[in-house]
C-alpha cells in the first residue's frame, strides 16, 4: 500500500524513503500540509537509530505486515517511532485524550478505540504515545499531530514547529502505528522540541489511504 501511494503521487522521488515520506505528506488531505519541499537534510537530526525504529508491536503482526512496517519505519530514518523512549503515559504531567471516530473513516474501523498521551517540557521536548484497538489487523496506520481541533476539518493540516519548514519529522510529529494481528497498535515517538499551543489534535490515518482519517483526539 505504501508502494502504491508512492507510485501514484510521487513520480520523481529518487530515494525510496523520501518518496514514501512525500506520499504520506501529500496524502494527508489538507492544503496546509502538502508541501513539496521534502528535503533529505531533516534526516540528519533524528535522535533515534533506524535499527530501533521497528515498533515492538510489529513482532506480533503477520509476516507480511511486520516486514512492511519495518520497511516503512526504516525508510523514514526512525523518526516515526522510538521503541526505546519512555512512553508518555509514564511521564508525570502528561495529558491524555480519547480518540473519537471521524466520518471519513474507512469501512471496518467502527470499533476503533484508543488514547493519545502527550508529554511536553522545555528540557525533554515532546513525547507522543498512542494506544489503539479495533484497527484492521495487519494494516499500517500513521498518526500525526495536527493544527486544528478535531471539530475543525477533522483536525485540519499538520502541526509544524516551523510553519515555513518541511512537512516531515522533525519539523512535524509523525507516529507509525502498525496494527498487529488483533488490530491493536501502541507506539511512541519523541521530538527534541516541545510542541506549543499550536498543536491541537492527533489524527490517525491508514498509510494506504491518508484521506480516510480514522479517528482524532484533541490535545
Ligand atoms: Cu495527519
Amino acid at each position: 500500500m505504501v508502494r502504491g501511494l508512492a507510485q501514484g503521487r510521487v513520480g520523481t522521488g529518487t530515494v525510496a524513503g523520501l518518496a514514501v515520506v512525500a506520499a504520506l505528506v501529500a496524502g494527508c488531505g489538507s492544503s496546509g500540509s502538502t508541501d513539496a519541499n521534502v528535503t533529505p537534510a531533516v534526516n540528519a537530526s533524528s535522535p533515534s537509530s533506524p535499527a530501533a525504529a521497528a515498533p515492538a508491536s510489529a513482532a506480533g503482526a503477520s509476516a507480511a505486515g511486520a516486514s512492511s512496517a519495518a520497511g516503512a519505519s526504516a525508510s523514514m530514518g526512525g523518526m516515526t517511532s522510538d521503541p526505546s523512549a519512555t512512553p508518555a503515559n509514564q511521564i508525570a504531567g502528561a495529558k491524555s485524550s480519547t480518540f473519537t471516530l471521524l466520518n471519513t473513516r474507512p469501512a471496518g474501523t467502527d470499533n476503533v478505540r484508543g488514547t493519545a498521551w502527550l508529554a511536553t517540557s522545555d528540557t525533554a521536548g515532546t513525547t507522543l504515545t498512542v494506544a489503539v484497538t479495533g484497527l484492521q489487523p495487519g494494516v499500517h496506520y500513521i498518526a500525526h499531530i495536527h493544527a486544528q481541533p478535531c471539530s475543525v476539518s477533522n483536525g485540519g493540516g499538520h502541526f509544524k514547529f516551523d510553519p515555513k519548514g518541511p512537512a516531515t519529522p522533525p519539523n512535524e510529529v509523525h507516529l507509525a502505528l502498525p496494527a498487529d494481528a488483533s488490530g491493536a497498535s501502541r507506539a511512541t515517538v519523541t521530538n527534541p522540541r516541545p510542541v506549543g499551543a499550536a498543536a491541537k489534535s492527533v489524527v490517525i490515518h491508514p498509510v494506504g489511504a491518508l484521506d480516510k482519517r480514522v479517528a482524532c483526539a484533541d490535545l
